[in-house]
């Protein structure tokens, strides 16, 4: 993209998000301490912070400000790493690598793992309502709230993850592989994008431009995570790769071939960007960072 710097605004704004991040988590010393180490052990290990940047550029691109949502973004950070956490358990995933160190429940055990997802989910709401200073309508904050919930939970992310443990090892239709991935994927990057856009004071007609091009880059997201867990490596992944073909899950290559699911990432990256349209040269960066979605290798 023209004149974009992309390294540049993906460091400058995770470098605000790990700032913020760090201030809203209690210190690992604060009692009970096992559980504030754990929750800092699984979000300060390095990950893209893809959902918080894209708080951000949702606001950017509406003419908000990082300033505005900032508690948000790293609510969708902690919510985020929350999944992560429980997905590894041994009763789900049972993964030992994440984000390039071993999961929380090697470092911590079981419980003091489950309590640490426990412990961000729920921080991430209190960062919600600490948001509420920049937005005087409380309307908007009732709306955020609710369209985080909707994407974390039983309809959403939660409901994603239900159907993707309960499909493990059986032929599924390529509706429910598209159900899985909408879910427990694609809904919180695009609540990420909208709340982000919702709290930069979105116009109706920018929020549906704004939905519409997160679903997309939502489902994108996900169809190359499946690819990458096909060719990708530990080094570049820090986690084990090809681990959805051992657990026998139903993935997109695995449905679609690896060459049909490149196609289908690259269609949908490129309906993200035509959606944005409406919005001009304000989402420039969420354009760029929809490229970035096709284009990683970790
Ligand atoms: C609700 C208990 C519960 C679990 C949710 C959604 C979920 C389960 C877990 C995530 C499973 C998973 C690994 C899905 C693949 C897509 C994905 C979310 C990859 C990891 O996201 P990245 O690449 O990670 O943004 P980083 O570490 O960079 O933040």
């Amino acid at each position: 993209m023209s004149g974009f710097d992309l390294p540049a605004y993906l460091a400058d704004r995770r470098a605000a998000v790990d700032r913020a991040l760090e201030a809203a988590l209690p210190g690992e010393d604060v009692p009970p301490a096992t559980v504030h180490q754990a929750m800092r052990y699984s979000l300060f290990a390095g990950g893209k912070r893809l959902r918080p940047i894209l708080v951000i550029a949702g606001a950017e691109a509406v003419g908000g400000s990082l300033r505005q949502v900032l508690p948000t973004a790293c609510a969708l950070e902690c919510i985020h790493t929350y999944s992560l956490i429980h997905d590894d358990l041994p009763a789900m995933d049972d993964d030992d690598f994440r984000r390039g160190r071993p999961t929380s429940h090697k470092a911590f055990g079981e419980a003091i793992a489950i309590l640490a997802g426990d412990g961000l989910l729920t921080l991430a709401f209190r960062l919600i309502a600490d948001n509420a200073d920049t937005v005087p309508d409380p309307r908007a904050l009732r709306d955020v709230v609710a369209e985080i919930a909707d994407a974390a939970g039983t309809l959403g992310m939660v409901g994603g993850q239900v159907v993707d443990i309960e499909s493990e090892g059986k032929q599924i239709s390529a509706e429910t592989l598209e159900y899985i991935h909408t879910h427990k994927t694609a809904a919180l990057l695009r609540a990420a994008l909208v709340s982000g856009a919702r709290r930069g004071g979105a116009t109706p007609a920018q929020l549906a431009a704004v939905r519409a091009a997160g679903g997309h880059l939502g489902l994108a997201f996900q169809i190359v995570d499946d690819i990458l867990d096909v060719d990708g490596s530990l080094v570049e992944l820090g986690k084990t790769a090809g681990s959805d073909q051992r657990k026998q899950k139903a993935t997109y290559p695995e449905h679609h071939g690896l060459a049909a699911s490149r196609v289908k990432a690259k269609t949908l990256i490129e309906d993200s960007k035509a959606a944005l349209a409406p919005l001009g040269p304000g989402a420039e960066p969420i354009r760029v960072l929809a490229d970035f979605v096709l284009e990683r290798r970790s």
